[in-house]
């Protein structure tokens, strides 16, 4: 059986040296008084003042960018394959005019990384969102050029207005043409009004738990309703997360599209693709939820087929010191287990199989 990864992250030498180079969010630094510990400030808001610094984002250390303990961690959790891609915020906070070039530094950066380990390690490129869409274009091209590259990974602001804007489509036109999954991931979360003034008494519960998978919901039922999937019918999109909310809210959505009288009159309820057909014949989903309640939606939506494991790595590891197994891991696998009890090919086909057919790993 062949275990792959596909939602697993890292920081390449080339961005952490970006990180280190900046003082404003995102950026990796020490404080005053913990010189010996760097930080990983990252989320929006997560250097407010108010917060002590040391408990400031997050401590990262070599797990980050160290692709030895990369290949370390997939050993101590019975991994074969990882699909690694640079984790959040990408590029989205580049001035345009250096986004292209940096994109051009990283994604050659991962797929020369991936070359030291064939056959263990694939990517996803990052794209240079905030540059020009032609210089977007051209870095897809590029892309489906290099050896270990299997798709993109983006976040939910798109060129800076969301991923329903129409200035995305000659770009949702080149993913198609080279056959380019997009590997949907959140950032932004929610507005931090929405968590309450007792929001830094709850550490990252709210923005990562909640805000984290609505920002992806909202962000696919934006393209849904704007009608990305109409015109790009073999626009492929991979969704964190176990697609946020989308799994449980489809029926929903699928009904305030029949109910609204605003979409009835401009003629958008009719002749569309559904939600539905779209989770079936577009989406596919990873398995990081945890939980076997979330992953059935996640299977029922979708199908078994479109369902592929992930760890999230190097993000939630143990509190406890001295742990080899991450229990975020493990309650990954116990989930897909539990959901395939009576099917150990579905259960394969999660962990691995459906890795390697869809993004044509052999
Ligand atoms: O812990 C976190 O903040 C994160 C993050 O930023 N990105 C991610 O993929 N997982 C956890």
């Amino acid at each position: 059986m062949t275990v792959v990864d596909i939602h697993t992250h890292v920081y390449p030498p080339t961005f952490m040296e970006l990180l280190r180079s900046r003082t404003t969010v995102p950026y990796v630094r020490t404080f005053p008084d913990a010189p010996d510990s760097s930080r990983l400030i990252i989320l929006p808001g997560e250097d407010d003042p108010s917060t002590p610094s040391t408990s400031r984002g997050r401590p990262i250390g070599p797990e980050y960018y160290d692709i030895a303990q990369k290949i370390a961690f997939m050993d101590a959790h019975k991994i074969d394959i990882s699909v690694i891609s640079l984790a959040n915020p990408w590029l989205d906070f580049l001035p345009a005019e250096e986004a292209g070039a940096a994109a051009r530094r990283i994604n050659d950066d991962v797929d020369s990384i991936c070359a030291q380990h064939p056959g263990r390690l694939y990517a996803f490129g990052t794209l240079p969102l905030s540059a020009p869409a032609e210089v977007v274009v051209e870095e897809i091209e590029r892309l489906s050029k290099l050896k270990y590259i299997r798709g993109v990974i983006i976040g939910t602001s798109g060129l800076g207005n969301g991923l329903d804007d129409p200035a995305l489509d000659p770009i949702y036109a080149a993913l198609e043409k080279y056959e380019q999954i997009i590997f949907l991931h959140p950032h932004y979360g929610l507005p931090a009004s929405v968590y309450g003034p007792r929001a830094n008494e709850y550490g990252h519960v709210l923005p990562l738990a909640l805000g984290f998978p609505l920002e992806t919901t909202i962000a696919v039922t934006r393209m849904l309703l704007s009608g990305v999937w109409d015109r790009f019918h073999n626009l492929n999109v991979l969704l964190a997360h176990s697609g946020g909310t989308l799994p449980f809210l489809a029926g929903r959505i699928e009904s305030c599209i029949k109910h609204d009288g605003h979409l009835k009159n401009h003629g958008k309820t009719e002749g569309r693709r559904t939600v539905w057909d779209i989770l079936k014949s577009n989406i596919y989903l990873d398995a990081v939820i945890y939980s076997e309640v979330g992953l059935g939606a996640a299977i029922q939506a979708s199908g078994s087929d479109r369902l592929m494991f992930g760890t999230d790595h190097p993000f939630f590891p143990p509190l406890e010191e001295d742990v080899t197994e991450w229990h975020s891991v493990n309650a990954n696998y116990a989930a897909i287990s539990a959901s395939f009890a009576d099917s150990p090919t579905g259960e394969q086909d999660v962990l691995g199989n459906n890795a390697v057919r869809i993004l044509k790993l052999a």
